[in-house]
């Protein structure tokens, strides 16, 4: 139990956790399931290329988003690429600056322009009206993002998307098993895309889908990304190689049987976490409504450092001490990364979020007395936020360079795990 500053691992306690608890834990189903499917493919010696495992998948993936067609691939990134090119994109796309990179470096990937845009101050998601601000004579399509399984504004980008005859596609990488109001995220636009990456609410180890109702795009999307072909000896299109293989789709299926489990995990440690932190000054779930369209895979704390007394940075800092490996998804926007900066944007939004939100672990590998303790942290250094504020501070010139230049305070780096910490 940690009551005061020095409890906190930052600063010489015991760590609240002897291993790391990172965020996205993946979910996994029921692993005699999962090895008796692997166990089929190896006896049938139909590894990819569209094996009836993958063909479940896809069937399975279209019904529970109430579409016509699904087509896998090997992860989010090359759907998007492929919906990007059915779709005859061209010139510049709109997409939003606060998403993971993956949205716009498909459309930089195809050889297009990403036009960034604006967010909602408070959801985070596309704003409707700094993408309509962005539409420019070479501007061909739009693609709104579902951060965190919540879905964007599909009837405003619809109407836009209309008005200017303008393609819309929506990255839903986040979002499979949301909702928008009565009906599944799926049917809208010409195409969404899903992701089911391990860190997803189901995960096919990589994996990623085109899900539309349009026919012809999805035998295009189905024909490249299997080089283009359309029969024995015929090649109708430029392709790519994006199949989804049977043991990915085989982890898909169980994860999909998993899935209802894994959204009541989910709901039960959003609840978990709005208990332990409701009360405590300038930090808030973003997206408190536990009765929520989506599957709360992401818990999304938004930190006011006015009324906590500390910066998000030092809050991630104390938890990363404690073996806590929170994420500051999606620092620091688009905008800023080297691929994209530009004189020309300003997006304040999404700068305010980029420095506000912290996301921290859930998901099937998350216990409720993890929760707690995870809770505890930050109330202690709520609770002592001017002695934590002022044992962590650091020149404002040298915390501006930390920050900038995207390293944590905890010296992590995205995609490098984290020692344990002695303790
Ligand atoms: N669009 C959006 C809006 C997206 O969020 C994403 C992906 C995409 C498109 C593209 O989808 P894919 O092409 O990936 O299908 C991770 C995921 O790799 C990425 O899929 C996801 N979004 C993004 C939000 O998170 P990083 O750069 O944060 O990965 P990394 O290596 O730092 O690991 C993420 C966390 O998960 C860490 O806390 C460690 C933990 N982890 C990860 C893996 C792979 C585990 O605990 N176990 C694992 O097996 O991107």
């Amino acid at each position: 139990m940690k009551s005061g500053p020095d409890d906190l691992a930052i600063f010489g306690g015991t760590p609240a956790f002897d291993r790391p608890r990172y965020v996205g834990l993946p979910n996994i189903g029921d692993r005699d399931q999962l090895f008796a499917l692997l166990g089929e493919a190896l006896d049938r010696r139909w590894l990819s290329n569209g094996g009836p495992l993958v063909r479940e998948f896809e069937r399975q993936v279209a019904d529970l988003a109430g579409v016509r067609h699904c087509v896998a691939t090997c992860n989010a990134t090359a759907a998007l690429e492929l919906a990007i090119r059915a779709a005859g994109l061209t010139g510049e796309v709109i997409v939003p600056a606060f998403t993971f990179p993956a949205t716009v470096h498909a459309v930089r990937w195809m050889g297009l322009t990403p036009v960034l845009c604006d967010v909602d101050p408070d959801s985070g998601l596309i704003d409707p009206a700094s993408a309509a601000a962005r539409i420019g004579p070479r501007t061909s399509g739009i693609i709104g993002v579902h951060l965190w399984g919540r879905p964007c504004p599909v009837t405003e980008l619809t109407r836009v998307a209309r008005r200017h005859g303008l393609a819309l596609l929506f990255d839903a990488a986040q979002a499979f098993g949301s909702a928008y109001p009565g009906r599944p995220v799926g049917g809208a636009g010409l195409a969404e895309v899903f992701s089911f990456h391990a860190t997803k609410l189901v995960n096919a180890f990589e994996g990623g889908a085109v899900v539309t109702d349009d026919g012809a795009l999805a035998a295009r999307v189905r024909a490249m990304h299997n080089f283009g072909i359309v029969g024995e000896d015929e090649v109708a299109l430029t392709g790519t190689n994006a199949k989804m293989s049977e043991a990915a789709a085989a982890m898909g299926l169980v994860s999909l049987r998993g899935m209802p489990d894994f959204v009541a995990r989910n709901r039960g440690n959003h609840r978990r976490y709005l208990a332990a932190l409701t009360g405590v000054p300038g930090v808030e779930l973003l997206d408190p409504d536990p009765a929520a369209r989506h599957g709360q895979h992401y818990v999304v704390l938004r930190v006011d450092r006015e009324r906590l007394g500390v910066h998000r940075d030092d809050l991630m800092a104390v938890l990363r001490a404690e073996n806590v490996v929170a994420r500051r998804y999606f620092y620091p926007g688009c905008h800023r990364m080297a691929p994209y900066r530009s004189d020309g944007w300003s997006f304040p939004h999404a700068d305010a979020l980029a420095d506000a939100l912290l996301t921290l672990p859930t998901g099937t590998a998350v216990e409720a007395a993890e929760i707690d303790r995870i809770a505890e942290v930050v109330r202690v250094v709520a609770a002592h936020a001017p002695v934590v504020a002022a044992r962590l501070a650091r020149p404002a010139e040298q915390a501006a360079v930390a920050r900038r230049s995207g390293a944590a305070r905890a010296g992590h780096q995205p995609g490098v795990p984290l020692p344990v910490a002695a303790g």
